[in-house]
């Protein structure tokens, strides 16, 4: 895509041989800046450390918003809102297999009959449970165990989600991956009951201290009521008579299934809370299919994006070349974000004024001092510089190709920022989640796959040469 800067730039005598040179250059580090990791790592340590005992502490769980029929609402219309700004966008893509899932949610909204979903780990008696519970106005499914494999999770995970209601077995205390699984569900407004069964094979004793350490450890994520006791097959015991005669007679008997706490239970839901129960579930997947055509819609924009911030990351390495300038000011370079921020505000249709994202570039200015990015990147280019076999360095290269990273890295961070902003959110910018933004941005840029791309890139060399 043909990006145009209308803009007037002064790129101060800095001919087109040198940014040719300095993008093939850039080519095999710049765009790898993974491979600059190493050198300065050490230093960069320092500042990572004291950045993130900075960092805010884990927040207190949150309090969940109540699901009515206004909320689903304004959930669906934002999944509209997307898919027009697609079309709207990129009138290559398609997304009505989208709009077609979300015209259903509208009847989703009106069912009698509700999806329940009967999970938990291997064995803890999901299909006994089935088979003995009666709900025949509604549906009522077993997935297959949990946690018996990594890839699973996701499906099982999608069935529950999309279901009303999960009744979640165990067999005794939870786990961490059950208590995780559990936590996770009911910030997404999952109902769930928690059902403990297999009674019978417990010693009453031992039922009350389960319960109670169950009860401890979920009633933050649900309510005691919801959390129940079952025997949906028991095992057989024995029975013993002693006759007239004195003589034994013993056989076996099963006794019936202990299920009615947890019938009454649901046929309460079921009535009491049906309404609620679909506003949640459709809320669900209208913010699934809110964060797929998100998906899409970043995807168009990043597309759109890039090329903007590979042109002004040349600028500024043509800028800093031609005005070598000591290694703090090289932030003055950073300045020409400004129109950077502009224009993928343009494109992520946040609108900034020419001050405002004066003051955006100034935060990340100061974000880039104290995250040590300006040291790195001069110390990195050096590193890269002298390991490449280059003999004789221009003044100012180690500026521009620096001023080209720092350029690149907060161009990348405000994309990731933007990316995340609610659709038609234009309040300011936030500070601290920029910087958490640019941070990333800077770690995934200097470490992993590239690394060893250039390693590779430098053992070609070397035996190109020897
Ligand atoms: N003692 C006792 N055994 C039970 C109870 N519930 C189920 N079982 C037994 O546990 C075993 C597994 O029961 P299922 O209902 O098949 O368990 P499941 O969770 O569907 O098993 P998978 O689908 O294979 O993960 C069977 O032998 C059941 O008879 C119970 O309440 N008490
Ligand atoms: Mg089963």
């Amino acid at each position: 895509m043909a990006v145009q800067l209308k803009k007037p730039i002064l790129i101060g005598g800095v001919g087109l041989s040198f940014l040719l040179w300095m993008g093939s250059m850039l080519q095999d580090t710049l765009m790898g800046v993974g491979e600059w990791g190493i050198p300065s790592a050490i230093a960069l340590g320092t500042g990572l450390w004291l950045w993130q005992s900075r960092k805010t502490p884990p927040t207190a769980p949150k309090v969940l918003p109540k699901i009515d029929q206004k909320v689903v609402e304004a959930e669906i219309h934002k999944v509209q809102t997307i898919l027009e700004k697609i079309q709207e966008e990129d009138s290559d893509t398609d997304p009505s297999y989208l709009q077609s899932q979300l015209n259903s949610l509208w009847e989703n909204l009106n069912r009698d009959s509700l999806n329940l979903v009967i999970t938990g780990g291997k064995n803890v008696g999901k299909t006994s449970l089935k088979t003995t519970l009666d709900l025949p106005s509604h549906h009522l499914s077993e997935t297959s165990p949990l946690y018996q494999n990594d890839s699973n999770l996701e499906t099982i995970q999608t069935t529950a989600l999309t279901s009303e209601v999960v009744i979640f077995v165990v067999n005794g205390d939870i786990t961490d991956s059950e208590y995780q699984t559990l936590q996770q569900w009911s910030q997404q407004q999952q109902k769930l009951l928690v059902v403990f069964n297999k009674q019978d094979q417990y010693s009453p004793e031992e039922q009350a201290i389960i319960y109670q350490q169950l009860k401890t450890r979920l009633t933050p994520l649900i309510s005691e009521k919801n959390i129940i006791t079952s025997t949906a097959s028991p095992n057989p015991i024995k029975v013993r008579k002693v006759k007239a005669d004195n003589s034994h007679e013993e056989w076996e008997e099963t006794p019936s299934p202990e299920v009615e706490t947890l019938q009454t239970r649901l046929n309460t839901i079921l009535t009491e809370e049906r309404l609620t129960l679909l506003y949640q579930s459709t809320w669900r997947k209208a913010q699934q299919l809110k964060l797929e055509a998100k998906t899409i819609l970043n995807e168009i924009r990043r597309q759109r994006a890039l090329p903007y911030i590979e042109q002004y990351q040349w600028i500024a390495a043509g800028t800093a070349f031609a005005n070598p300038v000591s290694s703090l000011d090289l932030l003055a370079t950073v300045a020409i974000n400004t129109q950077l921020i502009v224009d993928l505000g343009k494109i992520y249709q946040q609108t900034f004024s020419f001050s405002q994202a004066q003051t955006v570039a100034g935060t990340l200015g100061k974000q880039m001092v104290q995250l040590g990015l300006v040291e790195f990147s001069t110390q990195a280019v050096t590193g890269i510089l002298k390991t490449n076999f280059v003999t004789y360095i221009a003044g100012g290269t180690v500026q521009g190709l620096s001023a080209a990273y720092l350029t690149r890295i907060a161009g990348l961070s405000l994309i990731e920022y933007f990316q995340e902003q609610e659709i038609n959110d234009t309040t300011q910018v936030n500070p601290n989640r920029l910087q958490a933004k640019l941070q990333k941005v800077f770690q995934n840029n200097q470490r992993t796959a590239l690394l060893k791309s250039l390693v590779r890139q430098g053992k070609e060399r070397l035996s190109l040469q020897g």
